[in-house]
């Protein structure tokens, strides 16, 4: 179960476990009935249907079925934390709530229970690709989208009057003034007292004017700490209205940029870590805890001081330990090189929009992120592309101005968006893509750094910070070759290397995000002739985290470029 927040006064319960379950197929839910499913089987949840053996690659229908205890005459919360990539919910039969849509946002549904003691929920789950169902799955996507309720799922009780969110802003970060909205449930309207208390110390009572369900209320956090890589203070706030009262965990931390300068706490700091896909060779997408305590130690062990989320919205587990960690993280929405056509359909900007709310309110509480992004290596030197990405900038600064914007580009001359963010972040490939010309490609790695970076400089944007969100070459776990040529560990490491080198000496670059920690599951059929093993054999780590060449050598670069104390 992830931290937090935390329902001290609602009885809470996870419905993690096996559930009934039924593979349907290629049918459609419209022709369902739910309450004439054979379930002739069973499934874990939280898991991927179609990460098991019998189930391993299926596109279709697949129903779940668990019947939970519920108090009469109340009204219950269903929450999920991912369910991939369509789902419907059903309680007792009845459709509960609308569709969702995207396979890695929290969402909850909620129903009124009559004078029962037990309710009957079915989800209804789609994997397959359907631009009206889930606009923001693609079947071209670098990655294996899988299918099933991947994330937890917990069943709460509300009381009559709630709070549906509780969000922490800094104020001043050396008085540790903090500004706190809270979120009424059923857009609370009015004045309410509500009750804060910080760090265990006396509650304070504060007249809060709800207006549209929205309240804000400013204090002071006593003994404030600052949140930092070194030292990752976070603060416990409790809020109480009437009898809801609900615990979210914070950090004190700011950061802004200054020129080329990326700034935490008001202090220069350079980035330096990996790109991450949350998957994992035997499980597919659905992480245990401690296979994400794993991926920590390691990332902590080589050194990083930061890791991007691609390209999805991430566990909140993982956020939690990332918060602990004082591992600074980038998240983003659903998406990978969204084409020029995406722009224009209304379907799309609107599951875009949803990922983005979803993925801010369930994360906005962590201090470990302080980069909100989109839309990775989309057609954004399309003209099409510009309203489309200063819209869905202005909407992610409207629900969170305290952190900063930006998106992963590929085409950093052509590029017509790199106004709308702070920060200029850039997928590059010299010496792996487009070398098939020459025998060692090793000779394309600085001079198509160094021509990019130096365009930058003197371009429109030569006052932004510039980061190199992915580089990286392939390595099969294993693989050794006399001559050290292109999918060997030695010339992922030689590559690497030469790469760190490099940003670490040029301080124009604000740091680096390998491609990728670990190497993961990509397309199925056609597609994977450019992928050997049907993976994207560019982790530093095969998919079982087993450390290739790699791993073992960057560890002393990576500290050093980011002061981490040796393990
Ligand atoms: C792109 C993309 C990654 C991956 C990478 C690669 O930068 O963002 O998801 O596909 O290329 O391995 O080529």
């Amino acid at each position: 179960m992830s931290a937090y927040p935390r329902y001290p006064s609602r009885s809470v319960r996870s419905l993690n476990g096996v559930w009934d379950f039924a593979f349907l197929g290629g049918i459609n839910a419209a022709d369902i009935n739910v309450s004439q499913l054979e379930w002739n089987d069973r499934m874990a949840v939280p898991a991927a249907f179609d990460a098991t053996p019998r189930y391993a690659g299926m596109r279709g229908l697949a129903a779940y079925r668990i019947v939970v205890d519920v108090a009469q005459s109340r009204r219950m919360r269903l929450r999920f934390d991912a369910v991939s990539f369509w789902c419907r919910v059903f309680v007792d039969g009845r459709p509960c709530g609308p569709d969702h849509g995207c396979g890695y946002t929290p969402f909850h549904r909620d129903f009124e229970t009559g004078a029962v003691e037990k309710c009957e929920v079915v989800v209804l789950v789609d994997n397959r690709f359907d631009p009206a169902a889930a606009p923001l799955h693609e079947i071209y996507y670098d990655f294996f989208q899988w299918g099933g309720i991947i994330r937890e799922v917990t069943l709460q009780t509300l009381p009559r009057q709630f709070l549906d969110d509780v969000q922490v802003r800094v104020a001043n970060l050396s008085s540790g003034e903090i500004e706190i909205q809270c979120m009424g449930g059923d857009r609370l309207d009015g004045s309410f007292p509500v009750e804060i208390a910080i760090d265990g110390q006396p509650a304070v009572a504060h007249n809060a004017e709800f207006s549209q369900g929205r309240a804000w209320i400013r204090t002071q956090v006593p003994d404030a700490k600052t949140w930092s890589p070194q030292s990752p203070c976070l603060h416990i706030l409790d809020a109480r209205l009437g009898d809801d009262w609900v615990r979210v965990r914070f950090g004190l931390r700011t950061v802004s940029v200054r020129g080329t300068e990326i700034l935490l706490n008001g202090e220069p700091l350079r980035l330096f870590g990996f790109n991450r896909h949350e998957a994992h060779g035997q499980t597919g997408p659905s992480l245990s805890d401690d296979l994400h305590v794993h991926d920590i130690h390691l990332l902590k062990k080589l050194g990083c001081n930061f890791v991007r989320g691609s390209h999805y919205p991430q566990d909140q587990r993982f956020l939690d330990l990332c918060d602990e960690s004082g591992i600074l993280v980038w998240e983003e929405a659903l998406g990978w090189q969204q084409k020029e056509s995406h722009f224009t359909r209304e379907s799309f900007r609107r599951a875009h929009d949803e990922c983005l709310r979803e993925m801010v309110s369930a994360s906005f509480n962590h201090p470990s992120i302080i980069f909100w992004g989109f839309l990775n290596e989309a057609q954004t030197d399309a003209p099409a592309a510009v309203p489309f990405l200063e819209d869905a900038a202005r909407l992610v600064r409207e629900l969170d101005p305290t952190r900063l914007l930006t998106f992963a580009s590929n085409r950093p001359h052509s590029d017509l968006c790199l106004h709308a963010v702070d920060v200029i972040s850039l997928n590059l490939y010299p010496g792996w893509y487009e070398s098939e010309d020459v025998e060692d490609p090793s000779d394309r790695i600085l001079p198509g750094l160094r021509e990019t970076i130096s365009a930058l400089k003197s371009g429109p944007f030569s006052d932004k910070p510039v980061f190199l969100s992915e580089i990286g070459v392939e390595a099969l776990p294993g693989w050794h070759d006399t001559m050290d040529g292109f999918y060997t560990e030695e010339f992922q490491a030689r590559y690497l290397e030469t790469v760190l080198r490099e940003i670490r000496g040029d301080p124009r670059w604000a740091g680096l995000a390998i491609w990728h920690f670990a190497d993961a599951r990509t397309y199925r059929g056609g597609r994977s002739i450019r992928r050997p093993r049907a993976y994207n054999n560019k982790g530093v780590f095969d998919e079982y985290r087993r450390p290739k060449l790699a791993a073992s050598v960057l560890g002393d670069l990576l500290r050093e470029c980011t002061g981490a104390p040796v393990p």
